[in-house]
C-alpha cells in the first residue's frame, strides 16, 4: 500500500453504510485516510441534523481500520480543510452530482486544480440509497424523546429556526418535505418546525379564534401532524387556560413529543392579536401569568420541553416598556423565552424591542411572528435577535382562495371542465402520499 499520498474523505452521515467502507476502503489502497467528519452545525446546513454528536461520531470512525486521522470538517465546503490539508486524492461515491452536492464537488474539483490533486469517485453502492436507509431507520430517529429535544438541538445549531403553519397531516407534509437550494450558496434551506396555530387550527374548523376550539381538538391535529412528520412542534397555547389547568396541558404536550409550547399574557375572551386595538386585548396581570408560566414549569417532567411567554403589550397599545418589564417578569417565573408579536406593518417597535431586550438578555431564545412587517427577510429579523421566525398562517390563507375560487367557478359552469388546468390530476393525488 502506497503510504507516502494522502487521502481526504468527507463524511456527514451519523449512520455508516456499505457505501462509506466501499470509499474508505477504495481511499486507502491510494494513500492514508483523513476523513474530514461534519460537525453538526455543518451538517444542520442542509439536512437533518446527526442524531450522535460529533464525538460520539468521531469515535466509530477513527476505530475503523482504514482511518488513519479524523478531522473536524466545520462547512459543507471543502475549502478550510483542504488548502490546509493539500491532499493527493478526494475520494467521494460518484452519487453527487445533484442538488447541493454538486456545487459542492465542483468547488472540489476547483480547489483540488489549485494545487494539482485529484477527485477519485467510486461507484456508488446499488440497491442502498441514503434516503431509503433514512426511511427505514425513521421509527429509531422519531422517537417522542427525540423528537421534543428537536427543537433545543436546533437552536444550538443554527443562527436561527424558521417554522411554517401546519394546521393537518397534509400541510404538515409540505412543511416537512419542502426545500430551497441556492446554487450560490452551500446550504439547503428547509422549515426548521411546524407551528400549530391556533388561528389556522380554529378557522380550518370553521370556528372563530377565540379558544373555541378545545384541548382534545387541538391535540388531534398535532397528532395527525406527528404522525407523518419528523419536525419539532411548536404549539400556540393561546393563553394557557387556567393557572390550575396550564400545568396539565404542559405534560400532555411533553407527552406527546411537542417540543414547546407559546402562551400568551391576555385574559377574557382572547381575540386574534391581529385585531390589534379593534378588538378589546386585556392583558393579564404580569404577576398572575408569571405564576402560570411557574405552574406550567413545575409539572415539566423532562428538560427539554420549552414554555415559551408572549408578549402582547404592544398588541394591546401598552408599549415596549410594559413589554420589556413582563419579559422579565416572565423569565424570572422559568420562561425558556419569549415572543413579542405586533402588528405595525412598518416592524419599528420590534425592531426597537429587540434592541432593548437584547442589552438584557443576549441568549435568552426570542420568537417573531413578522405576519404584518413581511417586508423584512429572516436574515434581517436574525441581524434583529430573533431565533425563531414563524410563518404563522400562509398555508391556510394560500389554501382558502383557491378552493372558493374552484368551488365559485364550477358553480358558475356548471361542470367542472374549467378548472381542469387549476387544480391537481387525479394522477397526482394518488401520487401524492406513498403507501
Ligand atoms: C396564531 O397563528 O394563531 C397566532 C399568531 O397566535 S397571530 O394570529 O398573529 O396572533
Ligand atoms: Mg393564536
Amino acid at each position: 500500500m502506497p503510504n507516502d499520498k494522502s487521502v481526504y474523505i468527507a463524511i456527514s452521515s451519523d449512520i455508516l453504510h456499505q457505501g462509506h467502507l466501499n470509499v474508505i476502503a477504495a481511499g486507502a489502497e491510494l494513500g492514508e485516510v483523513t476523513v474530514g467528519l461534519l460537525t453538526d452545525r455543518a451538517i444542520a446546513t442542509y439536512k437533518r441534523p446527526p442524531i450522535l454528536d460529533w464525538e460520539s461520531r468521531r469515535g466509530l470512525v477513527a476505530s475503523m481500520r482504514n482511518v488513519a486521522r479524523v478531522v473536524a470538517q466545520d462547512t459543507l465546503s471543502y475549502a478550510t480543510n483542504l488548502r490546509e490539508l493539500k491532499p493527493d486524492y478526494v475520494v467521494h461515491g460518484d452519487d453527487w452530482t445533484t442538488g447541493v452536492q454538486a456545487i459542492v464537488r465542483a468547488e472540489v474539483i476547483e480547489l483540488l486544480a489549485e494545487y494539482g490533486g485529484e477527485l477519485v469517485e467510486v461507484p456508488a453502492t446499488v440497491g442502498l440509497s441514503g434516503s431509503e436507509l433514512e426511511r427505514a431507520l425513521r421509527p429509531l430517529i422519531n422517537t417522542t424523546e427525540l423528537r421534543r429535544g428537536k427543537l433545543r438541538r436546533l437552536l444550538g445549531l443554527k443562527p436561527y429556526l424558521r417554522a411554517m403553519e401546519a394546521s393537518n397531516g397534509l400541510s404538515a407534509l409540505i412543511v416537512e418535505n419542502v426545500k430551497a437550494t441556492d446554487p450560490k450558496q452551500f446550504e439547503v434551506r428547509e422549515y426548521d418546525a411546524m407551528w400549530v396555530s391556533s388561528l389556522c387550527d380554529s378557522t380550518f374548523k370553521g370556528k372563530p379564534d377565540i379558544e373555541l376550539v378545545d384541548l382534545t381538538s387541538r391535540l388531534r391535529t398535532i397528532d395527525e401532524i406527528m404522525e407523518v412528520s419528523t419536525k419539532p412542534i411548536i404549539v400556540d397555547g393561546d393563553t394557557g387556560g387556567r393557572e390550575e389547568h396550564f400545568g396539565y396541558t404542559v405534560r400532555t404536550l411533553e407527552r406527546t413529543g411537542v417540543s414547546a409550547v407559546i402562551i400568551e399574557d391576555k385574559t377574557g375572551l382572547k381575540q386574534n392579536s391581529l385585531f390589534g386595538t379593534d378588538a378589546v386585548q386585556t392583558l393579564d396581570d404580569p404577576v398572575e401569568f408569571a405564576n402560570k408560566i411557574n405552574a406550567g414549569k413545575q409539572s415539566q417532567s423532562t428538560r427539554d420541553f420549552m414554555i415559551i411567554a408572549r408578549l402582547e403589550s404592544l398588541i394591546a397599545g401598552a408599549g415596549i416598556d410594559d413589554a420589556l418589564a413582563r419579559a422579565k417578569t416572565y423569565l424570572a417565573a422559568g420562561a425558556d423565552g419569549i415572543m413579542i408579536h405586533s402588528k405595525h406593518s412598518d416592524g419599528e417597535e420590534i425592531r426597537e424591542f429587540m434592541r432593548q431586550f437584547r442589552e438584557f438578555s443576549a441568549e435568552c431564545p426570542v420568537v417573531l411572528v413578522p405576519t404584518t412587517y413581511n417586508q423584512f427577510y429572516e436574515d434581517e429579523l436574525a441581524d434583529w435577535g430573533a431565533n425563531i421566525i414563524i410563518h404563522a398562517n400562509h398555508l391556510l390563507r394560500s389554501a382558502y382562495p383557491a378552493m372558493l375560487n374552484t368551488a365559485q367557478r364550477i358553480l358558475d359552469a356548471g361542470r367542472s371542465k374549467e378548472v381542469d388546468d387549476e387544480i391537481m390530476s387525479i394522477k397526482d393525488v394518488l401520487r401524492l402520499i406513498p403507501e
